[in-house]
């Protein structure tokens, strides 16, 4: 067993200061506080051997009977001690050294030469002895070589008596591992039988006037009601922990524990979290709350109560008092690992960025015989820390609250595998605090229960996935101190962003130090957690193009203490952007549109203006990261032109849309330059682009162009080849070439009196 004696020496030494400042009695002198250490730390009344340390520069030969040569040295202090002390022997405290082997010589050896030993004379008094030692020039320290010992755990003072206990053999589940946790194993040292722990079953309904609990006089916290329908339930939970120990019915797991209950049925309503905090206040570090509920979140079945929010932060809060919370994992059948919350994360799942620990340690359902495997009803998933039995538990029974009598062998489901472990905490904590004055904390206790080399697997852990059933006795024989770590790790450093795109952030920073370990770190995004990771980086991804946001790092070591915070302040990149000229068409066309891979815009989309190229409508998108956009174009009032199911796919840049096609590039936009030699005085030109919409009669006035005789005007056609004209004196008089009109190409045109030739004139 790993006790350590160093730590067994500060406890007593608490013990001495407080009796000190008790009964002090003024400064003390100096020979006084070294024969009152003497007093506290040694027991003196059987020496039988003093090992005495000469300082370097003593440089006696290193063999037996060295008195001889020590009386030669004249130490007054010495030799007044040979005169009161005649039979001392003082002889090498290493045999394997002499003075033949040139330890003198070996620098890293040399130490030892300085080491004797002195047996105590009979009837001599060894604490005169010592002091008269420790008063010589020669001495660097003597001390007495007292008893040495395998560290064992102190014996339980209030031995459990479970062979008087007729259902005890029954209960197979306290039995040695692999079958059982091995509770006998744990009764056997002071507080294993859960002797200076408190807990809290929450439900809804016990018989605690039960013959074989009655004599805990359970608390009934105020407030709740006691549900005669659930009396059968808790009654059972209880006797698993609790059943007392004497020569009746069952004995509980940690029968030496004070049960407190809490209904949640508070008032007319479902009051979980508030029993929770209620009873976390009723308690002191190192107790313990067992949840047993289940809560429907799903439409696939039950779900440990802290998928419910409010509850997982109470859960939160006891944690945080020091309180160890054991919460059943339902009986849903659920995979917790792909389980979701109503906003789609993944917060059961360790290996999910959305991961959130409650701190408690939660329990699935084991079978009763060994090789264990998952019961088919339990829940299960990384998040679940252990198991115990969840079918044939033997434990009491009730009809109602007002029954005395009742046993049962059949209690199940995560229901009865969560007291088990409930006790092996419990064994856990009492031995911790007897052993070393404090508990556990939730955290470091629940490493224990999930240690996969002292634990019972299941058949196969990795498919189970309920964890490990408690080994007491492994675990009892490898017992850690407790850490009572109260340091925060030191704050991130070094916190970048090494990479933007418009819709992501990469961040890094450098790994956090502690005093126990860093266990994960926080990641808050404008004030919202984002993600618990136990890398030191991440992608935060789905962002929106040219925006800043706001990143806070914190390291949380494994007992929930933060670090101070690290912020960044990071912008997206603009993104990418795609537009679109869209020839009509639809007269007042709308865009419907995602980036490909995104969200839709909601129908019908976006009206789209005018754009500068006569018959197009143009719309400019952001797509941020994303290459093309998806798009649907529509009238805005029910008529669409989806390519047929098959959507549009626009690159990004510019691109063209007509009738169908798609093409790079702003639209063609041809013009078409026309000297008039006139003809009319005042010459107008009614005109359309081929194929296109005429102008209103009598079209527009020709001005005067730099060539004398000549009006002048420039016509915007779009994509079409050739503008389609015919003059007039804008007063009815028209020359529409005999009505066939005039076509003149893109480009420079001269018109004279019905004969078109390219160029000025
Ligand atoms: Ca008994
Ligand atoms: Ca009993
Ligand atoms: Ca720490």
């Amino acid at each position: 067993m790993m006790i350590k004696r160093g730590l067994l020496s500060l406890i007593m030494f608490t013990v001495v200061f407080t009796s000190v400042v008790v009964f002090g009695n003024g400064p003390a002198t100096a020979s006084e506080d070294k024969e009152a250490k003497a007093d506290k730390y040694f027991n003196l009344s059987n020496v039988e051997e003093i090992v005495v340390k000469f300082k370097e520069g003593v440089n006696l030969s290193y063999e037996d009977g060295a008195q001889r040569e020590l009386a030669s040295k004249k130490d007054r202090e010495l030799s007044s001690t040979f005169s009161e002390f005649p039979d001392l022997k003082v002889n090498r405290l290493f045999t394997i050294f002499d003075k033949q082997s040139k330890v003198k010589q070996n620098k890293a050896k040399a130490v030892f030469h300085n080491y004797f030993t002195i047996p105590v004379p009979k009837g001599a008094d060894a604490e005169k002895l010592l002091n008269s030692l420790n008063r010589s020039e020669l001495v660097e320290e003597a001390y007495p070589k007292l008893e040495a010992a395998e560290p064992t755990l102190a014996t339980n003072t209030t031995p459990v008596q479970s062979s008087n206990d007729p259902n005890f053999i029954y209960q197979g589940y306290a039995n040695a591992a692999a079958q059982g946790i091995n509770a006998p194993y744990a009764w056997q040292y002071e507080g294993g039988d859960g002797k200076g722990i408190s807990y809290y079953d929450i439900e809804r309904g016990w018989a605690l006037n039960h013959e074989d609990l009655v004599a805990h006089s359970v608390p009934f916290l105020a407030g709740g009601t006691n549900a005669s329908t659930s009396a059968n339930h808790g009654t059972a939970v209880l006797g698993v922990i609790s059943a007392v120990d004497n020569t009746i019915g069952n004995i509980g797991l940690a029968n030496k524990a004070q049960p407190h209950v809490a209904s949640y049925e508070r008032g007319a309503s479902t009051k979980i979290a508030e029993a929770i905090i209620l009873a976390a206040d009723d308690l002191d570090p190192g107790d313990v709350i067992l949840l047993e509920v289940q809560v429907s979140g799903n439409a696939a079945g039950w779900l440990p109560v802290e998928t419910w929010d409010a509850e997982y932060d109470a859960i939160r809060y006891a944690v945080s008092q020091g309180i160890t919370v054991v919460e059943a994992g339902g009986n849903g059948s659920v995979n917790l690992d792909a389980y979701q919350s109503y906003s789609g994360k993944n917060v059961l799942n360790r290996n999910s960025p959305h991961f959130r620990d409650s701190g408690a340690i939660m329990v699935g359902a084991g079978s009763d015989t060994y090789p264990h495997t998952r019961l088919s009803f339990s829940n299960y998933g990384n998040r679940v820390d252990a198991f115990g039995w969840g079918t044939d538990v033997h434990t009491l029974a009730a009809s109602d609250t007002t029954s005395t009598t009742g046993y049962q062998s059949g209690f199940s489901g995560t229901s009865s595998a969560s007291p088990i472990v409930t006790g092996a905490a419990i064994s856990l904590q009492g031995i911790a605090k007897a052993e070393f004055g404090n508990a556990y904390q939730p955290y470091q206790l629940r490493e224990l229960l999930r240690n996969t080399t002292y634990n019972t697997p299941t058949d196969s852990p990795s498919t189970d996935q309920i964890g490990y059933m408690p080994n007491l006795e492994n675990i009892i024989d490898n017992l850690p101190t407790p850490i009572i770590d109260t340091t925060a790790p030191s704050q991130p450093t070094n916190f970048t962003s090494t990479t933007q795109t418009a819709s992501s952030i990469y961040l890094a920073w450098d790994i956090a130090t502690d005093n126990v370990a860093v266990d994960h770190y926080e990641l808050w995004r404008d004030s919202v957690l984002i993600a618990t990771l136990s890398s030191n980086f991440y992608a935060d991804l789905g962002l929106t193009p040219s925006q800043t946001y706001n990143y806070t790092v914190k390291a949380v070591d494994p007992m929930n203490n933060k670090s101070l915070p690290s912020n960044l302040s990071v912008s997206t990149s603009s993104g990418n952007t795609v537009t679109v000229y869209y020839k009509k068409g639809f007269a007042t066309p709308y865009i419907h549109y995602r980036p490909a891979g995104g969200t839709w815009t909601t129908a019908p989309g976006v009206a789209m203006p005018a754009s500068e190229v006569a018959g197009y409508n143009k719309y400019t998108v952001n797509i941020g990261a994303a290459t093309s956009l998806e798009a649907v174009f529509n009238n805005g009032s029910g008529t669409w032109d989806n390519n047929g199911g098959s959507n549009y796919f626009f690159s990004v840049g510019t691109s063209t849309f007509n009738a169908g096609v798609i093409t790079a590039g702003v639209p063609v936009n041809n013009t078409v330059t026309i000297y008039y030699k006139r003809g009319f005085t005042t010459p107008y030109i009614h005109w359309r682009p081929e194929g296109g919409t005429w102008t209103t009669a009598p079209g527009q006035a020709m001005a005067n162009s730099e060539v004398a005789g000549y009006s002048k005007v420039t016509l915007t056609i779009g994509s079409a080849a050739r503008a389609e004209v015919c003059f007039n004196n804008g007063s009815g008089t028209w020359d529409s070439n005999g009505g066939s009109n005039y076509f003149f190409n893109a480009g420079t045109s001269t018109f004279d009196s019905g004969t078109i030739t390219a160029g000025t004139p």
